[in-house]
């Protein structure tokens, strides 16, 4: 079993595994920590991650990132259409009402949804985990944005499926990073708890929550985000001032080039991080657009100026977080800034002016999700032992239920209210919610957002749809259904089970001893297979089976029974992935790895014939020179040649097989020599030796 965690950002990803020792952020290919967001779908094959983003300026129209936007969101949202104009590939409207990604891929175009991309990338994190760990990776967490609705985190978890991972859950990123802060803490008091703000700029988003911690527990007190900020719009006002001064000083425009405006945006980024140790930057692009090359430069206090409208958004969120934990200034323990997109300085001075307090960076910025995810997957996993610390979550949307008919009636000390919301905003996470309904046949609940004020714009507040039923009472003519519906760990709103619960009278054979009468009452009359133990809070439970003795009737006794049946539920997602459809995306993934894994072979054995070449090359003027005749020696070296010129011609483009035979046909001819160098080296020593025992 493994335990790892993931976190992917709109810009990088990190993975983190957890070993005996302790926690670890592991090395991509290209032995880094940060994994580029990026796929990038090539003629022959797919490059994710580090490969992806190496071919995105080759290749812009058919690389994509930041698919973190795209995920569970309708085609319509404005915030997705505001982005879309940045994005330098090609997004549809899908027949559904969702976008679709057009790519060419393979000599074709393409079509992908933003769930089967995310798949790809989380493939890609989870294949770097494996390397790492010499074993296969199902078991994971995963980091989320706290703002994701239901449909971005079913579309996380489908994609998680796409890739082959079992999410134990989807955390909220904030969270993760409160949790990778207070497990190490450990001067936490049993008493006094200690409130620590934490702030994570990421490159599209901003998110703020405030933690109590005391000793062995965290508890989140309130969260609060801005779904559009961060360290890309930076880069957006820096990208908008270059692009108009160069569109006067050099006559280009580089907006209407997809090639050019990324270079662009990719050096203002550069600037930006640039300006963050610095007063002033420099900003070059060669070639840029019609041959031109431009220069420029930008001082800090002109871009904090430029920037001046993001700068003031920043304020909001963390005043939310604060309403929303009813914590004031002076009970803040301390603020943690994380998130890469916070090294702007000027973000720093508002922090300390909305919290009265210096902002301290003591935490890894940008690996603490990676790392809290990873601790909680330890937790969550039997094979890990993990301190005891206890994560409360809450949830930032208040969920209601609607049904059609009488209202049900609620168990535990929490009432359903008026307008139906069974999960408060603020609701810890996970929480169960168990209703009794008096009904007669089927019928269905609708789950959705009671509050849609934090929503996405245009979004609808419907979640899904679930039917309970067919069922038939037997005993009067309304069934009594207990509902158990969930907000599981994902922050998903599932419902658990629906039970129908009658009351039988039952006529139960008695054989009477002697003095036993008494005795006979307090046991319970259970036929096997048709009692269930309730789980949860089970009003019932224990009193539900007591027995009347009628002592008329010594061999024949009535009992009340409760019989419990399972009910059938029927879920609909309003918005989400058809089980079929589902599948589906699985098979084409495999399909496509398949293709990937083909294409590298090929790549492998075709540089084992170039290696091969130049190898032999070396050895024939070095190492064999003396175990060579001339004439051995020209006619390798003709066939090495001609070898060397069909790579690079007609041999370029080959398939597997061919290169596998080529290489093979090299060392027929090659082998034989070698050989004959390494026997003498042999029989060299062995002689001398000989010779000085004589
Ligand atoms: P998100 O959290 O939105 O999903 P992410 O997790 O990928 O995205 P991060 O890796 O936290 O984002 O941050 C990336 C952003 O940080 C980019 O916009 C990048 O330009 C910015 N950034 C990185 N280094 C610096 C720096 N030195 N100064 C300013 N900005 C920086
Ligand atoms: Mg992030
Ligand atoms: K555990």
């Amino acid at each position: 079993m493994s335990v790892v965690g993931l976190d992917v950002g709109n810009e990088n990803c990190i993975v983190g595994v957890a070993r005996q020792r302790g926690i670890d952020v592991v090395l991509n290919d290209e032995s880094k920590r940060e994994t580029p967001g990026m796929v990038s779908f090539g003629e022959k094959q797919r490059f994710v991650g580090v490969a992806g983003a190496a071919s995105a300026m080759m290749n812009p129209r058919n690389t994509i990132s930041q698919i973190k936007r795209m995920i569970g969101r309708p085609f319509a949202d404005p915030e997705l259409q505001r982005d879309l104009r940045l994005f330098p590939f090609t997004v549809t409207e899908g027949a559904d009402g969702f976008p679709v990604i057009n790519v060419q891929y393979l000599g074709e175009a393409r079509q992908f949804t933003p769930t089967q991309v995310l798949g790809m990338l989380l493939s890609n994190l989870k294949s770097i985990a494996e390397k790492n760990l010499g074993t296969s990776v199902v078991d994971c967490v995963i980091g989320v944005p706290v703002y994701f609705t239901e449909l971005q985190r079913r579309a996380y978890l489908d994609a998680a499926q796409i890739a082959g991972l079992h999410p134990l859950r989807l955390m909220h990123e904030t969270t993760a990073t409160a949790l990778a802060y207070g497990i190490y803490k450990t001067d936490l008091s049993d008493t006094e708890p200690i409130n620590v703000v934490f702030v994570d700029i990421g490159h599209a988003s901003m998110q703020v929550c405030i933690a109590a911690f005391k000793k062995g527990q965290l508890k989140i007190l309130g969260h609060a985000f801005e779904r559009s900020l961060g360290g890309r719009d930076f880069d957006e006002v820096l990208f908008d001032h270059f692009a108009a001064k160069f569109k006067e000083e050099y006559k280009i425009d580089v907006k209407s080039n997809a090639r050019a405006s990324l270079r662009l945006r990719t050096a203002c980024e550069k600037a930006k991080k640039i300006l963050s140790a610095n007063p002033i930057a420099p900003l070059n692009v060669e070639c840029l657009m019609d041959e031109k090359d431009v220069k420029g430069v930008i001082k800090r206090d002109e871009f904090e100026e430029l920037a001046k409208g993001i700068l003031e958004k920043v304020r909001g969120p963390c005043e939310r977080a604060l309403e929303a934990s009813k914590v004031s200034t002076d009970r803040i323990y301390a603020v943690e800034v994380v998130g890469s997109g916070s090294r702007v300085p000027a973000i720093l001075k508002i922090l300390s002016s909305v919290f009265g307090k210096e902002p301290s960076r003591t935490m890894n910025a940008s690996e603490c999700i990676a790392r809290g995810c990873t601790l909680q997957c330890a937790m969550l996993s039997p094979t890990f032992r993990v301190r005891d610390f206890e994560v409360q979550d809450s949830f930032p949307f208040a969920i209601g239920l609607s049904w059609k008919g009488a209202a049900p009636e609620t168990e535990g000390e929490e009432e359903v209210s008026s307008n139906n919301v069974v999960f408060v905003k603020g609701n810890p996470v996970p929480s169960t919610k168990l209703l009794t309904f008096y009904r007669s046949s089927t019928f269905a609940i609708d789950a959705f957002y009671a509050e849609t004020g934090e929503l996405p714009p245009n979004m609808s507040p419907r979640i899904a749809t679930f039917t309970i039923g067919p069922f038939t009472p037997t005993v009067s003519e309304k069934a009594k259904i207990k509902v158990k519906i969930r907000l599981n760990l994902h922050g998903v709103v599932s419902l658990e089970a629906a039970t129908m619960i009658e009351e039988e009278e039952v006529e139960v054979p008695v054989t009477r001893k002697e003095g036993a009468a008494s005795k006979e009452g307090e046991e319970k009359a259970s036929s096997p297979g048709e009692a269930k133990a309730e789980e949860g809070a089970g009003a019932e439970n224990g009193s539900s089976e007591k027995m009347e003795t009628d002592a008329a009737k010594p061999e024949v006794v009535k009992k009340k029974k409760t019989k419990r049946t399972d009910v059938s539920v029927h879920e609909v997602i309003h918005g989400g992935l058809a089980a079929a459809e589902l599948t589906k995306a699985v098979e084409k993934e495999y399909e496509m790895a398949l293709q990937d894994r083909v294409m590298e072979e090929t790549k492998e054995s075709k540089n084992a014939v170039e290696a091969y070449v130049y190898s032999m090359r070396n050895k024939l003027y070095e190492k064999l020179q003396d175990y060579v005749t001339e004439h051995e020696r020209e006619e390798m070296s003709a066939r090495l040649q001609e070898t060397e010129d069909w790579l690079y011609e007609d041999g370029e483009d080959e398939i597997k097989s061919v290169y596998t035979a080529k290489l093979a046909e090299l060392k027929k001819q090659g082998d034989p020599l070698e050989a004959r160098q390494r026997e003498e080296e042999l029989r060299g020593p062995a002689m001398r030796e000989l010779s000085y025992c004589i």
